[in-house]
């Protein structure tokens, strides 16, 4: 028997060779097609085949031809290597990146899919939200007692897991993007609202439901850039659905515990600060758009916010990405608006899924927001911290932001 062994192969590079001291016949196959849009292309795959013949090969070099030629040279290479027995490769077939920059805003290909690293980042139809590659890992979900603003909701802590890499929005939906969804859907995202107003004279505001307010017209200025705000849990599903239905993939919302390993952009268990960058609220208006002395000063009835001590430039909603990211790569995981995730909502862990998937046990009638707003205090900025929403309510805090599944 031929004993043949796959070695040094890139992606248009596949070779095979015998083990040394068990020689028979050594063949190589050098693909270079300069044309491969996804594949890094062979610097000098002439030299590379000649290479291969110094050393012995048998070699089937098919370099720069059309896709006859190409079949004439697998097919030789499959009779020369016919009844060999393959060793592994030494590096997968699955080794190149994909940029957003670099490729057209459409599906991935199963190779591109495969090829996928943490922090690539991809966008698979135009006017839809790229999709930033977070690493698999563990981490420590919900906050210790020690924690500063800790909220009984948050424990008890235990260890999740997230066996594979998963694509988070880069950022959230969009109001120009949850438009184009609604053009080409037709979908009615209601017009009614949540807000928070002041009173006719001075004093503290409160949350009020008004009609005429709606993603379109959320009761402050926004600019398409902004993430899309009134939306309810309803909303964001059917912006699911629409995304699948226009990429064939397996897009949905974040889980809970999704959103919290996102957020931490960590990937080992452990105690963690209260924000994703430390423990000093005098640095939140670095990392997101929070209540801060510009709401305090500028939103009617919010001067008695216990806001964090610093300005970040908006009373109300700002352009997304506008801060730094965190470890992850993600912009505004806190702050901005509040971002619905797949759980329903439980007033603690207990009995919580410890693999990362979605909790939609219970009264689902309730569903689970995180990250805070640009109304939120710096306790409910804490990446620990949860809120929730009447699934049908909308609120000019409440967004989104995505999430997909990646195969294999
Ligand atoms: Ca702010």
């Amino acid at each position: 028997m031929r004993f043949v062994a796959a070695f040094a192969c890139a992606e248009i590079l596949l070779c095979l060779g015998v083990l040394p001291g068990r020689a028979e016949k050594r063949v190589a196959l050098v693909i270079g097609n300069s044309s491969y849009r996804f594949m890094p292309v062979l610097k000098d795959p002439v030299r590379d085949a000649a290479e291969f013949k110094r050393l012995g090969f048998e070699t089937i070099p098919v370099i720069d031809v059309d896709a006859r030629a190409l079949n004439d040279g697998l097919e030789r290479f499959a009779q020369s290597a016919q009844g060999a027995e393959t060793v592994k490769p030494l590096s997968s077939p699955c080794g190149g990146s994909v940029s957003v920059s670099s490729r057209a805003a459409q599906p991935l290909s199963a190779g591109e899919e495969c090829a996928l690293k943490p922090k690539d980042v991809f966008k698979e139809c135009d006017n839809c939200p790229e999709m930033m590659v977070v690493p698999a890992g563990s981490f420590t979900m919900g906050s210790p007692a020690s924690e500063a603003g800790r909220v009984g909701d948050e424990v008890p802590q235990r260890s999740v897991t997230l066996a594979k890499l998963f694509a988070v929005g880069k950022f959230h939906v969009t109001a120009d993007q949850f438009a184009a969804f609604v053009a080409d859907s037709g979908y009615d995202a209601g017009s009614k609202c949540w807000l928070f107003e002041g009173p006719p004279r001075n004093g503290a505001g409160q949350y009020v439901e008004r009609s005429s307010r709606s993603w379109r017209n959320p009761g402050f200025s926004q600019a398409g850039t902004h993430p899309a705000v009134c939306v309810n849990w309803d909303d964001a599903k059917a912006y699911v659905a629409w995304m699948v239905r226009k990429t064939g993939k397996t897009y949905r919302l974040l889980t809970e515990a999704e959103w919290e390993y996102a957020a931490r952009g960590r990937t080992e268990p452990g105690q963690y600060p209260r924000y994703f960058f430390g423990d000093d609220e005098k640095d939140l208006c670095r990392y997101g758009n929070g209540a801060d002395q510009v709401a305090k000063s500028s939103v009617p009835g919010a001067k008695d916010w216990p806001v964090a001590p610093c300005n970040d430039g908006y009373a109300y909603t700002s352009p997304v990405g506008s801060f730094a990211a965190n470890g992850f790569g993600l912009y505004d995981m806190l702050g901005n608006a509040w971002q619905w995730t797949e759980d329903c909502y439980h007033d603690s862990y207990n009995g919580a899924p410890s693999d990362g998937s979605a909790w939609t046990t219970g009264d689902c009638s309730r569903r689970v927001l995180r990250g805070g707003s640009w109304s939120s205090l710096p306790s409910r900025l804490r990446v620990a911290d949860r809120f929730w929403g009447f699934a049908v309510d909308r609120g000019n805090f409440d967004g989104f932001r995505l999430g997909r599944t990646l195969t294999p």
